[in-house]
């Protein structure tokens, strides 16, 4: 057996949370010693090669004796329930403390925090107040779940003035107090179950985000997302008209507009991300940014201008009148009724769903309505295809395909004028792709090369 030694940081995970702690314990001198569960994780010859003289121990983690390690530091992608790392969970305070990356991000940082939780939006949300921020003349660090993990972040900016954050249920989990100048906790569905076991602890991960908040924005129309901890002050945001000074949208000169309780903003027209789904996020942005003194007039100007994120219910092409959309980012249900609800109701023609994939145990039964009301057909395919096909064809005509190719060649048999191709699988891509981003890739690149751009 492996012993950490006494007065060592032990780092669990070697990827690319694992490397930002170590590159934070190299500059404050904490020494460390690595742990990963793989036999042979990616990256490891390579950082052998950067820290020659730190110890790493791959395969399962009761090789190791850790009880006189200094703290335990566990990457996002370890479940704190692995045998040889829980019973350190259980010791009632006796031996080394277990963190994640955000807690030394947390005693580190020298600057206020917002943070952005969510099962969906928040990479949207986060992109869009950081550019805020930067439009807004502020020095600016972006990062977390989304591109540059936390800890990297304060030496990339590091006069930063504003830290802006998307948090993940995973870094959450390990996050005891965050104590950022303003949260927003956006929506909360299904996800992750394998992880956390049900909803109460996959909400309970997410209401960390909660924890020492001087100000939080929430969903008023989702109060899965309300906090349970004492944050001073809270406001909320609906896609309906709202209460008192929540943020909403409203009738004004016979259009639809963001508003601030009675304020209007501006009108849902100039917002340049399509779906009501994002005007949703929008208004979470606007909320958080308020509250950082951000002025309005550069916030808005990011709005008319910024046009989302790519496979976020993005137009890839609109050709002989049909319309594809990538929203390959929609890995979960609520993610999928979004887009539907963002696309569906502006179509002239109809709605051609292709969906599938690992539906990491997820219920398809609220895709049931939506679909009756918008689409056409559903073409499903991956290792989920059968259990969706059963939920969904009770109000939709279903094709049960291979793979996304042949769903796409069945869209294109398929498709009339006026209809919009969406591509919002419902599930994770894991069972076919790399990553979301390979399976929107391969849409793209069928569109580009021998799909609809060769008809
Ligand atoms: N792993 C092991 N054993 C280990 C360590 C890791 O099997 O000892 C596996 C994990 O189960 C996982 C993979 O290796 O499949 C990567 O895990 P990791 O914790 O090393 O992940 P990182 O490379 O550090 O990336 C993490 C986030 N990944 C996860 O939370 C799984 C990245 O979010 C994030 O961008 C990065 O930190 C920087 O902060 C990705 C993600 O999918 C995009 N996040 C989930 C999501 O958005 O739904 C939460
Ligand atoms: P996250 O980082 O939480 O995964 P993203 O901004 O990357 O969030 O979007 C993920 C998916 O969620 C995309 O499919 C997108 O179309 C969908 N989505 C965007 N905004 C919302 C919203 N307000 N509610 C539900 N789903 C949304």
């Amino acid at each position: 057996m492996t012993k950490v030694p006494a007065a060592y940081t032990l780092i669990i995970g070697l990827g690319i949370s694992g490397q930002a702690i170590a590159r934070h314990l190299t500059r404050q001198g904490v020494p460390f010693m690595i742990a990963d569960t793989r036999e042979a994780p990616p990256g490891l010859d390579a950082f052998r090669d950067v820290y020659p003289d730190v110890e790493v121990v791959c395969g399962p983690l009761q090789a190791l004796d850790m009880r006189e390690a200094h703290e335990i530091v566990v990457s996002p992608g370890v479940d704190l329930r692995t045998q040889g790392l829980v019973e350190h969970l259980n010791a009632k305070g006796e031996g080394p403390y277990v963190v994640g990356e955000i807690t030394l991000f947390v005693r580190a940082c020298r600057a206020p925090i917002a943070a952005i939780t969510g099962s969906n939006a928040k990479s949207t949300v986060t992109t869009l107040l950081g550019e805020m921020a930067r439009e807004s003349g502020r020095r600016v660090a972006v990062g977390g779940n989304l591109g540059t993990p936390a800890l990297d972040l304060l030496t990339e900016v590091p006069d930063a003035e504003l830290f802006v954050l998307e948090l993940s249920s995973f870094q959450l989990e390990t996050t005891a107090w965050l104590g950022a100048e303003t949260v927003a906790f956006l929506n909360l569905c299904e996800d992750h179950l394998d992880r956390h076991g049900d909803m109460h602890g996959y909400q309970s991960a997410k209401r960390r985000i909660f924890r020492g908040a001087r100000h939080a924005v929430v969903n008023a129309d989702d109060a899965a997302t309300w906090p349970d901890a004492q944050v001073d002050d809270v406001v909320r945001f609906t896609t309906r008209s709202p209460a008192g000074e929540d943020w909403g949208i409203d009738a004004h000169g016979g259009d639809a507009w963001l508003v601030h309780g009675a304020s209007p903003i501006m009108s849902t027209r100039s917002v340049r991300m399509p779906g009501r789904h994002n005007h949703a996020n929008a208004l979470a942005a606007l909320a958080m940014g308020t509250r950082l003194g951000l002025p309005l007039a550069a916030m808005r100007r990011v709005l008319e201008r910024f046009s989302g994120l790519l496979h976020r219910s993005e137009l890839v092409v609109e050709r002989d009148g049909v319309r594809w959309i990538n929203d390959s980012k929609g890995t979960n249900v609520g993610a999928t009724l979004a887009a539907i609800e963002g696309v569906g109701p502006v179509l002239e023609g109809r709605l051609i769903l292709l969906a599938g994939g690992d539906g990491k145990g997820a219920d398809f039964m609220p895709l049931v309505e939506p679909l009756r009301r918008y689409a056409r057909e559903a073409v499903v395919f991956g290792r989920d295809a059968q259990r969706l096909e059963r939920v969904i064809s009770r109000s939709v005509p279903v094709t049960r395909v291979a793979d996304l190719e042949a769903a796409m060649r069945r869209a294109q048999a398929i498709a009339d004028v006026g209809d919009a191709v969406l591509l919002s699988p419902a599930c994770a891509s894991l069972d076919q792709f790399p990553h979301y981003m390979a399976r929107g890739d391969a849409f793209r690149q069928w569109l580009k090369q021998d799909g609809v751009a060769a008809c």
